[in-house]
């Protein structure tokens, strides 16, 4: 019973480390912080797993294909490797889309790759990669084929940009590569910067098309999963906000090519996304807020920045008629269950945002997350900072190409009105490009950790007895045999949305469900009761 406030977790991160080498006991304890909402404290984050211990994190290949542009309907994305890389980066992130209409374009059925082979990695593989683009370009005539590498292919030197620029020259449709090989950084995240500058480089920009609509907005960092974004779709619709573009939930790169022509972005995964809301604004001059969906309260909240910032009545008022509207159904489900699961522990180790933006939802709840981390997000999605990232060149994507971004040549596109706007609406305190991160909103004494490993994990299910731990398919079942039930916060584990006000209502029914039961009492650990099997082998 945590009523009376977290005990400091020091004891708690001492005894954790002392089962490493003594090098990797100083490393780790840098990465683990007893969390005080009221003073900055640094973490250490973003920075190379040690080798050998087991971590959550996934590549560079699977940040850029699989996480941003893996949503994207109306683009082949061919990787280039190996074909397992290919098939487990295909929609295992249950990310869905709705093409307009039946015969509208939509690629992501298909699981295309080169299917490279031992002779490719000796004699090197761009001559298939060449073939595989003709191919997919006679069978499908897409407007737009990505190419994505994997490992092997850094390592023997394929050119992928190359071979996009010639293949591009010799079909006449927009083919651009991304290297955006596994080993490229320290984690997905070097693969989000690559993947938002390939695209900021090759497509947006490439349609100027007039408006459409009197508020114009794109939602940046929002993939969709379970079907998030159509309830999100469904808000702005109704109160009258154009979507121009989301990135990449439910999107076409055909709308990425005019996306620099909204009045707003919305960002919410800042961690896989902030690079193009910085692009966008410093050569469009498109302002940028932080927004998050997660949770009923934090959904209206977020509608309402929308709506302030257009300073519009009557769009004001809409939003707020709609806020009552849902709010009402939202209250009403949670008056149900909040006494049901009042007071329970959570964990939660996720990504670069969800493990901030779900506390939400159990705060809203009365829940209490005692320990928490992102498996590769920087500081500031951490400790909260001002955030100006390098946009030319990040030191953990080592070879990234330079982008350099300037004011747009065409006069008409810069939009001076929107940053007269933004400097109008600063002044009366109103906050751009800021970004709250996960430590200022957490209790005092909860335990914040980067990167967690396998053991580590272990060790806090032990010390802290959590009623849910949250995390992805690798833990699940690992967490569960301990007794404790796993909430999947990257699939969802096959439920959702969770967004929106809808979105908050299945995640509060999901949650009675899984909590309120006694079945996790009754599981036990099979080698409690039967001695371990110690099996001796033999190689002849
Ligand atoms: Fe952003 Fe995401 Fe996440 Fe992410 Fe991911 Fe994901 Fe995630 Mo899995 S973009 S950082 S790289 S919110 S795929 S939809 S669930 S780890 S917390
Ligand atoms: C990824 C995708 C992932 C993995 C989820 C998990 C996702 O990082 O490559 O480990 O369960 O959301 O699908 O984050």
């Amino acid at each position: 019973d945590y009523s009376a406030g977290l005990p400091d977790p020091t004891p708690i991160i001492d005894e954790i480390i002392s089962k490493y080498p003594s090098k990797v006991a100083k490393k780790r304890k840098k990465a683990m912080v007893a969390n005080d909402p009221e003073i900055d404290q640094p973490v250490q984050a973003n920075v190379r797993t040690i080798p050998g211990i087991i971590t959550q994190r996934g590549c560079t290949y699977a940040g850029c294909k699989g996480v941003v542009l893996g949503p994207t309907r109306d683009i082949i994305n061919l990787v280039h490797g190996p074909i397992g890389c290919s098939f487990y980066a295909w929609l295992t992130r249950r990310n869905q889309t709705k093409p307009e209409t039946e015969t509208a374009e939509n690629y992501m059925m298909y699981s295309f790759s080169t299917d490279m082979q031992d002779e490719n990695i000796v004699f090197g593989g761009e001559v298939k990669l060449k073939e595989a683009i003709r191919e997919a370009y006679k069978l499908f005539n897409p407007k737009a084929i990505g190419v994505f590498s994997t490992c092997p292919v850094g390592l023997i030197g394929d050119d992928v940009h190359a071979v996009s620029r010639d293949m591009k020259e010799e079909l006449g449709i927009n083919i651009f590569g991304f290297s955006c090989e596994g080993y490229r950084g320290v984690s997905q995240s070097a693969g989000h910067h690559i993947a938002n500058n390939g695209i900021f480089k090759h497509v947006v920009g490439n349609n100027d098309r007039p408006r459409e609509g009197k508020f114009q907005i794109n939602l940046l960092g929002e993939y969709n999963i379970g079907g998030d974004a159509f309830e999100l779709e469904r808000l702005f619709e109704e109160a009258g906000i154009t979507l121009v573009s989301t990135y990449s939930g439910n999107s076409t790169v055909e709308s990425f090519a005019y996306s620099h022509t909204v009045d707003l972005n919305v960002v919410m995964c800042h961690r896989s996304i902030n690079y193009i809301a910085e692009m966008m604004e410093e050569k469009y001059g498109i302002p940028w807020i932080k927004g998050n969906f997660i949770g009923g309260s934090s959904t209206a909240k977020t509608l309402r920045k929308v709506a302030e910032f257009f300073d519009d009545a009557e769009l004001i008022e809409k939003v707020e008629e709609i806020i009552a509207r849902e709010e009402a159904k939202v209250e009403a489900v949670k008056a149900a269950i909040k006494p049901k699961v009042e007071g329970k522990l959570a964990m939660m180790f996720v990504g670069g945002s969800r493990a901030h933006h779900y506390q939400d939802l159990f705060e809203e709840l009365g829940m209490l997350t005692v320990s928490a981390g992102y498996e590769f997000a920087h500081r500031d999605d951490y400790e909260g900072r001002h955030v100006i990232p390098d946009i030319k060149i990040d030191a953990d994507t080592r070879n990234i190409e330079e982008l350099t971004i300037t004011k747009t040549d065409n006069p008409e596109l810069w939009r001076d009105d929107l940053v007269a706007k933004k400097a109008e609406l600063e002044k009366k305190g109103y906050e751009f490009s800021h970004y709250a991160g996960m430590m200022p909103q957490m209790k005092k004494n909860s335990l914040v950790i980067d990167d967690v490993s396998h053991h580590e994990t272990e060790k806090l299910i032990e010390f802290y007895k959590p009623d849910l731990f949250c995390a992805g398919i690798k833990e699940k079942y690992v967490v569960q045999k301990s007794g404790v039930p796993l909430k999947q916060l990257h699939s969802y584990d096959y439920g959702g949305p969770y967004a929106g006000f809808e979105g908050a209502i299945n995640f509060y029914k999901e949650m009675e469900r899984m909590l309120v039961t006694n079945v996790w009492n009754l599981v036990d650990t099979p080698w409690k009761s039967e001695p371990e099997i110690v099996g001796s082998m033999t190689i002849n």
